[in-house]
């Protein structure tokens, strides 16, 4: 990795850079995964490079979600390969989720290469590769639409991390529960997911898997209560709030 001293005041963002540039080397990164990635580290810069408070209420009723849910299901595709492998290893190993490789540019060679990646990870089953398991959503467009029969085909609750539009407006239509993890609260995946957690999937991630842990240990009455007190609309209303308010401070102090 290249050399990024600790006190540059980007550090951490060149850090994650420099992550899916090695994935773009190794091959599980797609080429267009950079300028998906470039987007959201702008709408990153406008939530401060830190997970909100909308955000992290986000992540408690997401993860209360998945542990009501009888089949949850979490869709790796290659940037989310190259960010947080350790993450979906400990999400695997600490919690009952299936980890699922669902690529939006279809390509076997990649989809291997990713679930073997995830494998080196700790990920001891990894869906999504094998055609004997292959199934379809119908309807979805892209690559994304042949899924496995034992994981998203039927699962109830799916996590679709660093999504493009098409897929999560099909899943809700197929009653799916759709969690998205997705800095532009704008897009068409934050605005039909079920929860839309607006922050940076490297920060989200532990988060998420402490959240899940906790409250494998609570009662049902209190996981119903924490879906039932949440509103994504709302919630997305005040990261975008956030945002606002970060091009207000700054245009304001250039006065
Ligand atoms: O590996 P593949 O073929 O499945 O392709 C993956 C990409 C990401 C290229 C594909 O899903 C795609 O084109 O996605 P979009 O439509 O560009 O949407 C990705 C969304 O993720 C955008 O809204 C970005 O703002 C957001 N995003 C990018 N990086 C992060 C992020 N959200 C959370 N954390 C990030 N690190």
């Amino acid at each position: 990795m290249k050399d990024i001293q600790p006190e540059h005041p980007r550090s951490e963002s060149l850090k994650i850079r420099e992550k899916l540039a090695k994935g773009l080397e190794k091959g599980l990164v797609s080429p267009a995964g950079l300028a998906a990635h470039g987007r959201g580290e702008a709408f990153d810069y406008l939530l401060g490079e830190k997970t909100t408070q909308p955000a992290k209420k986000a992540i408690r009723t997401g993860a209360a979600s998945i542990v009501k849910a009888e089949e949850p299901v979490f869709s790796v595709n290659g940037n989310v390969s190259a960010l947080v492998p350790d993450e979906i290893g400990r999400l695997s190993k600490e919690t009952d989720v299936k980890i699922e490789v669902n690529l939006f540019h279809e390509s076997k060679e990649r989809e291997k290469r990713i679930a073997n990646h995830l494998k080196n990870h700790g990920v001891e089953k990894v869906l999504g590769t094998k055609k004997e398991h292959s199934a379809e959503i119908p309807e979805i467009q892209s690559g994304r639409k042949t899924v496995d029969k034992r994981g998203q085909k039927i699962a109830d609750t799916i996590v679709v991390p660093l999504e493009d539009g098409d897929r999560t407006e099909k899943l809700v239509k197929n009653e799916k529960k759709v969690i998205s993890i997705d800095l532009n609260p704008l897009s068409r995946t934050a605005q039909s997911s079920h929860i839309t957690i607006v922050d940076n999937i490297v920060r989200t991630m532990p988060l998420l898997i402490e959240e899940i842990k906790d409250l494998r240990q609570q009662s049902s009455n209190k996981i119903n209560e924490i879906i039932k007190g949440y509103e994504n609309e709302k919630n997305l209303e005040k990261v975008t709030d956030i945002m606002l308010n970060t091009l207000k401070k700054e245009s304001k102090e250039g006065d």
